[in-house]
């Protein structure tokens, strides 16, 4: 396999799981499992690639999550020490991620290839209610206090989280949660436990990165029992790795709008907890910036197989469509055994029962025997082609490429009546159907099988040629097996001819005993000739169907069960997707590896 650049790999990988991902969204589920690709390509792109690329660790990524009206614009605005967020009543206000800064200059962490994938940097300032895949960047100015945490952090304010459904702002908001080093996950008083908010959180912890959590709006009595609660009905049940999880839970009671509308000199008792924890969290940030990477490579390796488990669905249809291959296949072997192979006579067969009879005869001064013995035989010779040609004429039986063609034809309806049936079921059966509507694909098939028959018809040529030619030439070749055999036969003759004169004598009758007795004795060895000739003829039927197999039947099988992923198909990408995804994620793990020992 060739080697890819780091740059090259991460590229490939993110985009590899983000094809999955729409490929999900357009087949079946657009939730959970789609949203966890998106999560999966985005750590690629804005954790593992940087790192690769030698990306320095600052600045540090905040993020903050949460449920429709949480009060994740209030808490960016409590971080940042400014106005900046639009907190606003409307649910789902904040359609694409907003990013906090105090940088006046350049802001080289934008311009990365990969950063952020399909977002787009907003290069005028707009409402953050815009609903395109956008993101955008607002400077605000420095706070002079001590707890200044815009300089070493870049505070994000996120979308809602909504819906798994959702396919615009949710994918924004996976996108900045797997950039983030540190998630604040923030949750109002009244919908603490909202399902979806809580489903997110979930997936977010297996990245490992480190949660801290805000519930806000309560009043400062409740705080202590809301936390408690939250802490027991919320987190508890939760999973993450080992080093991740929801580090803290603070409150932020009730705000006035002075405090709201002042953060930083109004509301320091709820602001300052909560940056310090951002800070303990955030130093030194090579440490920080090491397991957000950790984590999401961590999170690649454990959640690897199930990320491609959204394409069980595919490979359940590709193999019904495979078994529907293989019906065909069988019922093409089986018409050609029955109506071709069992009545083919294989007359080079009977050829070689003349050549191996003629061989039995003695040579030399026997020939004079054996002429007398001919000559005696000549009434049953007579009586034998008499009986040959009064006998049943043979119905002469059909091509067998007539055969092979109609059986053909009937393997081509079945897939395509299979085809039309489940073409609104899924992709692979429409493309299918596409394939024999408009893209000749009987005709395809037609020609590969064309191609295929004549080397068919030239082996199976040299095969019976041979096998009928081996049981004769093999005597030839062993003289004294072919002798032993001559002198048995004249014994036969003689000692049989032998024993009808000497029974009674020489006398009238010996002249019909005689070569009824001669003809019996021959009869009875070209019988075991016959035996011999006739399992070898058996044995090439059975080989003429293999070799039918071979050159027909099973190619043709193997490249219509590969048909649905190749052209550029749908599912072509959807295998390449699946192949390449596992080698990817070792390579980065290996890289990563190295990356941090160097
Ligand atoms: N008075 C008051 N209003 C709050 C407080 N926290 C949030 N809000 C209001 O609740 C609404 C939703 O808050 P916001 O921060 O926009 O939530 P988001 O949708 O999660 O960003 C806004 O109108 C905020 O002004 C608070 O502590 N006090
Ligand atoms: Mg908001």
């Amino acid at each position: 396999m060739e080697t890819l650049t780091a740059r090259a790999l991460t590229a490939q990988l993110a985009d590899d799981l983000g094809w999955l991902e729409q490929h999900c969204r357009r087949q079946c589920d657009p939730g959970q499992a789609a949203g966890k690709l998106r999560l999966a390509a985005a750590l690629v792109r804005n954790c593992i690639g940087p790192m690769l690329d030698e990306q320095p660790p600052t600045p540090l990524h905040v993020a903050v999550v949460g449920g429709a009206g949480a009060g994740k614009s209030t808490v960016a605005n409590l971080l940042s020490g400014a106005v900046a967020a639009e907190a606003n009543p409307q649910a789902g206000f904040t359609r694409h991620p907003i990013a906090y800064t105090t940088t006046n200059g350049p802001l080289p962490w934008t311009g990365r290839a990969g950063f952020l994938g399909p977002l787009q940097l907003l290069t005028q300032l707009c409402p953050s209610s815009l609903d395109e895949d956008v993101y955008q960047v607002r400077r605000i100015a420095a706070d002079s206090s001590s707890f200044a945490l815009l300089k070493d952090f870049i505070i994000w304010d996120c979308p809602d989280m909504t819906t798994w459904a959702a396919s615009g702002y949710l994918p924004r908001l996976l996108e900045v949660a797997a950039l983030a080093d540190i998630l604040v996950y923030v949750a109002s008083d009244e919908r603490y436990n909202d399902q979806a908010p809580t489903q997110f959180l979930q997936l977010l912890l297996q990245t490992g990165k480190p949660v801290v959590a805000v519930l806000m709006k309560m009043r400062e009595s409740d705080a202590p029992a809301l936390i408690a609660h939250f802490q027991q009905e919320v987190l508890a049940p939760l999973s993450h790795p080992p080093g991740g999880g929801v580090v803290a839970t603070l409150a932020v009671p009730f705000l006035t709008a002075a405090q709201l509308a002042d953060p930083a000199r109004q509301a320091p008792r709820y602001r300052i907890p909560l940056l310090n924890q951002i800070a303990v969290l955030g130093t030194p940030a090579v440490a920080a910036r090491r397991r957000t990477v950790l984590g999401a490579l961590h999170f690649l390796v454990r959640h690897g197989e199930q990320l491609l488990s959204v394409a069980q669905h595919d490979l359940r249809v590709l193999q019904s469509w495979q078994a529907v291959v293989a019906v065909g296949q069988a019922d093409f072997e089986q018409r050609y055994l029955r109506e071709y192979l069992t009545s083919e006579k294989f007359r080079g067969f009977d050829e070689a029962l003349h050549r191996l009879m003629e061989l039995l005869e003695l040579p030399g001064l026997g020939k004079f025997l054996s002429g007398a013995l001919y000559i005696l035989r000549t009434p049953y010779r007579l009586l034998k082609d008499v009986v040959a040609k009064t006998g049943r004429p043979e119905t002469p039986s059909r091509p067998e490429q007539r055969i092979l063609n109609d059986a053909l034809d009937s393997w081509i309806d079945l897939l395509r009546k299979e085809a039309a049936q489940h073409a609104s079921e899924h992709g692979l059966w429409a493309h299918v159907e596409a394939g024999f509507h408009d893209g000749g694909l009987a005709e395809r098939i037609r020609e590969r099988f064309q191609q295929n028959y004549r080397n068919f018809q030239t082996d199976l040529a040299i095969e019976v040629d041979r096998t009928a030619r081996a049981i004769y030439e093999q005597l030839e070749k062993t003289p004294a097996v072919l002798n032993t055999l001559r002198g048995s036969k004249f014994a036969l003759d003689a000692a049989a001819i032998g024993g009808t004169l000497a029974a009674g004598g020489i006398n009238w009758h010996d002249f019909i005993l005689v070569p009824l007795v001669a003809s019996l004795t021959h009869q009875l060895v070209e019988l075991l000739g016959k035996t011999v000739v006739d399992a070898q003829r058996e044995q090439t039927r059975e080989r003429q169907q293999t070799l039918m197999k071979q050159h027909l039947s099973v190619p043709l099988a193997e490249w219509l069960a590969q048909w649905p992923a190749t052209g550029g198909s749908d599912f072509e990408r959807l295998q390449r997707a699946l192949r390449r995804i596992p080698t990817a994620i070792a390579q980065l793990e290996t890289r990563v590896q190295a990356a941090m020992t160097s």
